[in-house]
């Protein structure tokens, strides 16, 4: 039964308005224009109170890899919540649900990881990976190894912990930022002055990580920290050569890798986990969003056994844990998830169907006069808005023609994200190809749409 079914579109937005506090949101700003409120979805379109049908090129908030109205899902969920809808993992316990999935992560994640622990979220999951490197040096002996190195404009969350491993100055400059982190710059060559070659300008980037740790001193630096490719940041896709230099870097100086898979983890990249599709090892792997196609809210870390063998080994009880660490259903609807994943062979899909499909329509944008780069991995991409497609000049700030692109986009019935003048887009891995060719063809209309009102602007 849907939830007060009776109450129009302006009820909604008003009483939204009265007392709903949205995340990253400007309150006195949603006043004015309001909420667009969402009804319902099936496959990959959201339906919203106007009856609008918007093809989500956005997979929900990178989550719903297997697109909406999953039969699947669904009863997973209510069959777990029939039989046993709660129950904790402290003092002992377990349940079916968690230990299942558990051994069908240690089999999906390359063969070092034998070992997860649950959380709720992104951000839980990055607050848990953090306290257990923490740990891990404790229990070594090398206490003094404390610091966290992450990049700029990364995004892992935004509970204390998340907010400050972070490289986003905006929420920095709100305050409540912990010690013993440091940041070091994104391999983002569209947004450098392009004077390298990509491969060149990769391993310079990658061997920031080694000037910020000789700065610091080894032995002060616990780990390093980086989603295989940022997301919220604006899909930044490194060169080839940035992460073979990470991994030997951290190899050479001792640091513990962990990959923040939270967005590419669970096929996003046409592999199961970013560190498969660049070839690394990580120490340990946050995940979220996509473990349970966003149906349920759940997170975790898979813990390698350089860290995991310690920690029980020498560790006793780790102090930490959620009361919905490992909850019955969310387990239920992950472990779901992979059985859908592996039986529509969706990874498979993104890397030689879908994805390939998609990433030549999507270089086809280049050839538009406002877009300066294209670019797509599996089916996770960006372009770059410019002034002239031949100079790649770029527009100024105050022009905002990320969001006019964007508030385009959205009204022609195609959900991507503007980050800056960054466009994105990470649609469901069951993205049919007509549907591929919609989203194309919707995105040239509003690149002209963007071009007309900008030009008119200026
Ligand atoms: N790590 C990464 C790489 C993420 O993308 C988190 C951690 C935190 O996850 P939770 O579940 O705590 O939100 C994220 C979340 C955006 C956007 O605008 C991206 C995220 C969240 C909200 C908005 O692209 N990613």
């Amino acid at each position: 039964m849907a939830i007060a079914e009776n109450r129009s579109r302006s009820e909604w937005q008003e009483l939204d308005r009265q007392h709903y506090l949205h995340p990253f949101t400007d309150h006195k700003d949603l006043g004015e224009k309001r909420s667009r409120i969402i009804t319902r979805a099936e496959g990959v379109y959201i339906y919203d109170a106007d009856g609008n049908k918007i093809l989500d090129g956005m997979s929900g908030l990178w989550c719903v890899n297997t697109g909406y109205g999953r039969e699947e899902l669904i009863a997973a969920a209510t069959n777990q919540l029939r039989e046993l809808p709660y129950y904790n993992s402290f003092f002992q316990c377990a349940h079916p649900p968690s230990i299942e999935l558990s051994r069908i992560l240690c089999e999906v994640t390359p063969p070092h990881f034998n070992r997860v622990f649950y959380a709720g979220s992104g951000s839980e999951s990055i607050d848990t990976m953090i306290r257990m490197v923490w740990r891990y040096w404790d229990l070594v002996d090398q206490p003094e190894r404390k610091i966290i190195i992450a990049r700029k404009n990364a995004y892992h969350g935004s509970t204390v912990a998340g907010a400050s491993l972070s490289g986003m100055e905006p929420m920095h400059q709100q305050g409540g930022i912990l010690g013993n982190i440091a940041h070091i710059d994104q391999p983002y060559w569209f947004g450098s002055d392009r004077s390298m070659s990509e491969d060149d300008f990769g391993v310079h980037t990658a061997r920031a990580l080694e000037r910020k740790i000789e700065e610091l001193g080894a032995d002060k630096v616990a780990a390093f920290v980086a989603e295989p490719i940022q997301g919220a940041g604006g899909v930044i896709i490194p060169p080839s050569t940035y992460w073979p230099e990470i991994q030997r870097i951290c190899n050479e100086h001792g640091i513990l890798l962990v990959t923040d898979e939270v967005i590419c983890g669970f096929g996003r990249l046409g592999a199961w986990f970013g560190a498969d599709y660049y070839g690394v090892k990580p120490d340990l792997m946050t995940f979220a969003k996509g473990v349970t196609s966003g149906y349920l809210p759940l997170g975790g870390v898979m813990v390698g056994d350089r860290v995991g063998d310690v920690l029980i080994d020498k560790g006793g009880e780790f102090y930490h844990g959620y009361t919905y660490s490992g909850h019955p259903a969310t387990c239920a609807v992950a472990i779901e998830t992979v059985n859908i994943l592996q039986r529509e062979k969706l990874i498979e899909r993104v890397r030689d169907d879908i994805g390939p499909y998609l990433q030549k329509k999507w270089a086809t944008l280049r050839e538009h006069p406002i877009v300066g780069e294209t670019r797509m991995v599996g089916l996770m991409g960006a372009l770059e808005l410019v002034r002239d497609n031949r100079s790649l000049e770029r527009f100024d700030g105050d022009s905002k023609a990320g969001v006019v692109c964007r508030n385009f986009l959205v009204n022609n019935g195609l959900v991507m994200r503007a980050v800056g003048d960054t466009i994105i887009t990470a649609p469901p891995f069951t993205l049919s190809h007509d549907e591929a060719d919609e989203l194309i063809e919707k995105a040239w209309k509003c690149l002209d749409l963007t071009q007309k009102a900008l030009s008119k602007g200026s």
